[in-house]
């Protein structure tokens, strides 16, 4: 934390504050409370007390909440010193100094030292002072803190200069040079304070004064408000110094309306206490000494400091002048005991001879003695040669008003000689001094009183010069009073004209700082603005954001007909209601909004109170300015925006800039939610198009399912034709295979239970005769008939078909063969047991033949026989079913002695053969058949290695295999 922080950063400050919560406020306060202390006292405690607060109510950790609160100590501390509390302002900087030294914190300490600095100068301990601004400057340089013990260095080089002039130049000239080099504003302020007290010990008024205009801006610069009020006494001081009065009375005037403002005590009574003693030189007496009483009695507090021992001066000085001796001695008496403890040498030198002088004038020779020979050892003590010279006009005016023991070594014709003489040798020793003429006068008096009329009317001759040149001297401090009023004037109107620029410069600084803030938020605003899908939306963010962001009564959003020859408002509000729709044609003649949109430009208007103005929509509120602008994306105009206000001049640069951000974000935003909305619709068409799309599917593929079922559906009978057999039956086979041949890997494992396909080919009995004796459709009707027959007597997994004609062909899937007959049973009974119905009352009972073979024909080679030779062997059976005698079924089994090679020309061609031969077995319903078989067995068998010779050829019957085909 800086020490003195400079008016623009105060300002900073100040903004920081304004837009700051909880731990940030905190953050906030604490610095501007310290840098407000001398600015705004009163403002800087109430600051103090807001933080202390926020301290109470925040979690704040335990390290923060002691340096905020030592900070805070200090500030009050500060303030308790300006109002003249000095005890209560002490205890605050050890408390301080204390937190601050546990926080181990160089530059707390080295602040809190400095406040226990100025707090014992003003109780006059000057030695005190010294020591702590001497701690302030080792922990400032602890810390490596430059301008901190710059700062502390100045202000001891400024007290030393006080006691001895010359030592503290030889001390400090160097130094203060090196630290004016630097250029911290805060530190020449100080630097400067020094050497102006040089100016004004070698009574240089012109140039302390031009120092002091210096050290009074930098002051008020960096917030060091008591120096700039005693920079502006001072002033009045060295006018005075130069004879001009009404200057000095003027600058007090200023000093004194400046201390008012602080309501520091201690700098009211300065500047009355000077206010007096311009008032007494300007021969205002009684206006005088009641300044001077006001003065003193404001400074009470600080009796202990120069200020309050110089305020004694002047008042006592005016008492003598006003011949109240008694009083003014007093005054001396006083001054010389502040002056003693100050230890002053100027003050002391001053208080012996003022006191001197009115004991002299109260009739109290020998104690005016005593008094005027201390201010001359006194003077002698601090090398002052022109306070020497007064005490020896003292006691040279002593001597002449009384009959007094002579002084040692006296060689003159009187005391008042003897003393008279002495002045003038010091006199001689000062480079170009004007020796007074109340001392020439008093020598020429002297020699003449002595009866030396010659030495006297030399003597007299050189006081009629030296009156001369006083005289010119006066004219000379005349001229530069005149010159130094003149560079006044102009150096104050150079430095108005200076701060007019700051101001200037710091109102369009902050301006383009809020700007940037203003920027950076528009960036997120941007964002949102863009991420609105439809313009509803958009309209809505934006008003907001104007609202925010604007002085905007009104906003409205036209938007550009497709045509692009008319603007339609699309959005409008206006103090929280909404506008009613307006059109206007893009050609109108005065419309701003059309003018904006035709020649693609920001429009800003300004109105004058009272103006017509034409383009006024009635029932809205009169507008004094307003903003249009196109909303173009790319050059494609979308429409135009407008804001508008009552207020005059709503809209300057920094307005301007953000409304045109405002409205290429709303240009971006309203284009986005156009083409969005152009994609739902598309959206919306594709997907209508392809909901029908799905329907019309499903009707396809219900359309190609029945044309799939139809195709695969015998039409008379509804049961699946030879092309389902053919799509489906490979897939049936090849799972049976896998059952047989997983267990060809493992030969030991039993056969497949359930493993089977068995094919029964079913064929009714003399159907021609049906046909031929009850029509066609009579026919017709039994195969309808039959499916639910067939389905009667088989699983719903089977496979019903219709495999030509009157017969059918029925696939028993997952069926063990050991079941095949009782199946073929199933189905013979199921056709036979009851009528068919013929219609018109007819029943017929009708048989059928059943032919079956299984699949795989033979276990143990599963891949021997193919399926369709399945239904060969079923044939066959059909074959000897028909043959045996009808409604009868056969079974075709394959045997251990079945030979792969013979097996379909030779087994197939003649079965009874083969079953003879141990090659075959027929299993069979007909007893006729049975009976054939036997009588083959009993025959002389047949050997082996001709079996295909003694085929004998198949029984003739008309066998229709394929019909329709
Ligand atoms: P078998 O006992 O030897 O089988 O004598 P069958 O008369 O049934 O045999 P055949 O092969 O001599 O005659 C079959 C008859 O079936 C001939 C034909 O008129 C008849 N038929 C074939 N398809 C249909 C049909 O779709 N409807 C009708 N009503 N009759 C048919
Ligand atoms: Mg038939
Ligand atoms: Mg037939």
């Amino acid at each position: 934390m800086e020490k003195f922080a400079l008016d623009a950063e105060v300002a900073k400050g100040e903004r920081a504050l304004a837009r700051s919560i909880g731990r940030d406020r905190l953050g906030a306060l604490v610095p501007l409370a310290w840098h407000l202390r001398q600015r705004d006292t009163r403002r800087a405690l109430a600051l103090a007390d807001e933080a202390e607060s926020l301290i109470d109510a925040l979690d704040v950790c335990a390290r923060e909440r002691a340096g905020a609160g030592a900070r805070l100590s200090l500030v009050r501390g500060e303030a308790k010193w300006l109002f003249a509390e000095l005890d209560v302002a002490e205890a605050l900087a050890d408390e301080a100094l204390e937190a601050f030294t546990t926080l181990a914190d160089e530059i707390g300490c080295a602040d809190a030292h400095w406040l226990r600095a100025f707090i014992a100068f003003d109780r006059g301990n000057i030695g005190r002072g010294d020591t702590e601004l001497e701690a302030a400057a080792a922990h400032a340089s602890r810390a490596c803190d430059v301008p901190r013990f710059d700062l502390a260095q100045a202000v001891s080089a400024m007290w030393e200069s006080r006691r001895n002039p010359r030592a503290a130049d030889t001390r400090w000239a160097s130094v203060i040079e090196a630290q004016l080099a630097r250029g911290n504003l805060a530190v020449s302020a100080l630097a400067n304070d020094f050497l102006c007290d040089l100016q004004f010990a070698t009574s240089d008024y012109g140039r302390a004064i031009a120092l002091l205009l210096k050290i009074r801006e930098a002051a008020l610069a960096t917030g060091q408000v008591r120096l700039a009020v005693t920079a502006t006494i001072n002033i009045s001081c060295a006018s005075d110094d130069l004879n001009d009065h009404d200057a000095g009375l003027e600058w007090s005037q200023r000093a004194l309306d400046m201390a008012r403002g602080t309501g520091w005590p201690i700098a009211v009574g300065m500047c009355l206490m000077q206010m007096g003693h311009v008032l007494w030189a300007l021969g205002r007496l009684d206006a005088a000494q009641a300044a001077l009483r006001e003065s003193l009695s404001t400074l009470a507090p600080f009796e202990g400091s120069r200020t309050y021992a110089v305020a004694l001066y002047y008042l006592g000085d005016l008492l003598v002048d006003r011949r109240e001796y008694q009083a003014a001695l007093d005054a001396f008496n006083q001054l010389e005991r502040r002056s003693a403890e100050l230890n002053h040498g100027d003050l002391r030198v001053e208080a012996a001879r003022s006191r001197a002088r009115a004991l002299l004038n109260l009739g109290r020779s020998s104690e005016a003695l005593s008094a005027a020979s201390s201010a001359l050892a006194l003077a002698r003590e601090s090398s002052n040669a022109a306070k020497e010279i007064e005490a020896l006009q003292v006691l040279a005016d002593i001597h002449a008003a009384y009959e007094l023991t002579p002084p040692a070594g006296m060689a003159t014709a009187s005391a008042s000689l003897h003393y008279l003489q002495q002045a003038l040798e010091v006199a001689r020793t000062i480079e170009g001094y004007t020796v007074p003429v109340a001392l020439l006068d008093g020598l020429a008096r002297g020699h003449a009183e002595a009866g030396n009329h010659s030495e006297a009317y030399r003597v007299s001759i050189l006081a009629a010069t030296a009156r001369e040149k006083m005289h010119s001297e006066e004219a000379t401090n005349r001229a530069i009073a005149m010159e130094v009023r003149h560079k006044n004037e102009r150096a104050q109107a150079e430095a108005e004209q200076h701060r007019l620029i700051a101001v200037a410069e710091a109102t369009r600084a902050q301006a383009l700082q809020e700007t940037n803030a203003a920027l950076e938020g528009l960036g997120a605003i941007g964002q949102e603005i863009t991420s609105c899908l439809d313009a509803a939306a958009v309209f809505k963010t934006l008003e907001r954001h104007v609202k925010g962001l604007l002085d905007a009564t009104s906003l409205s959003v036209y938007l550009a007909e497709t045509d692009g020859l008319a603007l339609t408002r699309e959005f409008g509000v206006e103090a929280g209601q909404s506008l009613p729709a307006n059109r206007i044609e893009l050609s109108h003649p005065t419309a701003n909004s059309a003018r904006s949109a035709r020649e693609r430009r920001e429009i800003s208007v300004e109105l004058a109170p009272g103006a017509d103005n034409p383009n006024r929509v009635a029932g809205t509120l009169e507008v004094m300015s307003a903003l249009f602008a196109p909303l173009c994306v790319g050059d494609r105009l979308l429409g135009v925006m407008t804001v508008q206000s009552p207020r005059a001049h709503a809209y300057g640069e920094r307005e301007q800039l953000i409304f045109r951000t405002l409205c290429a974000y709303g240009a971006i935003a309203l284009d986005n939610a156009s083409a969005y909305a152009r994609l739902e619709g598309t959206l919306r068409e594709l997907r209508v198009t392809q909901t029908e799309l799905v329907g019309k599917n499903a009707e396809l593929e219900g359309a190609y399912r029945t044309v799939q079922e139809v195709s695969l559906t015998d039409p008379l009978t509804g049961l699946r034709n030879r092309r389902f057999l053919n799509q489906h039956i490979e897939i049936d086979v090849g799972l049976c295979l896998r059952r047989y041949e997983r267990r060809l890997d493992q030969p030991s494992s039993p056969m497949p239970v359930e493993a089977d396909l068995v094919f029964l080919l079913v064929d009714l009995d003399h159907f021609k005769a049906i046909n031929d004796r009850h029509g066609h459709t009579a026919g017709d009707k039994i195969l309808v008939q039959m499916r639910q027959r067939l389905e009667e007597a088989l699983r719903d997994t089977d496979y019903l078909v219709r495999w030509g004609g009157e017969e059918f062909l029925v696939v028993a899937r997952d069926t063990d063969r050991t079941d095949a007959h009782n199946i073929a049973e199933r189905i013979r009974v199921a056709v036979s047991a009851r009528p068919f119905d013929l219609g018109d009352g007819v029943q017929h009972t009708q048989t059928c033949s059943i032919g079956f073979a299984c699949f795989p024909f033979l276990p143990e080679h599963p891949r021997l026989t193919s399926w369709s030779q399945t239904i060969e062997l079923a044939d066959q059976s059909l074959y000897l079913a028909k043959h045996s005698g009808r409604n009868a079924w056969v079974g075709l089994f394959g045997t251990v002695h079945t030979r792969r090679e013979a097996l379909l020309q030779f087994v197939t061609k003649d079965p009874v053969e083969a079953a003879r031969l141990g090659e075959l077995r027929i299993a069979t319903s007909s007893a006729v058949l049975n009976r054939a078989t036997d009588a083959r067995r009993n025959k002389p068998q047949a050997k082996r290695s001709t079996p295909v010779a003694r085929v004998t050829g198949r029984v003739p019957i008309c066998y229709n295999k394929t019909p329709g085909g």
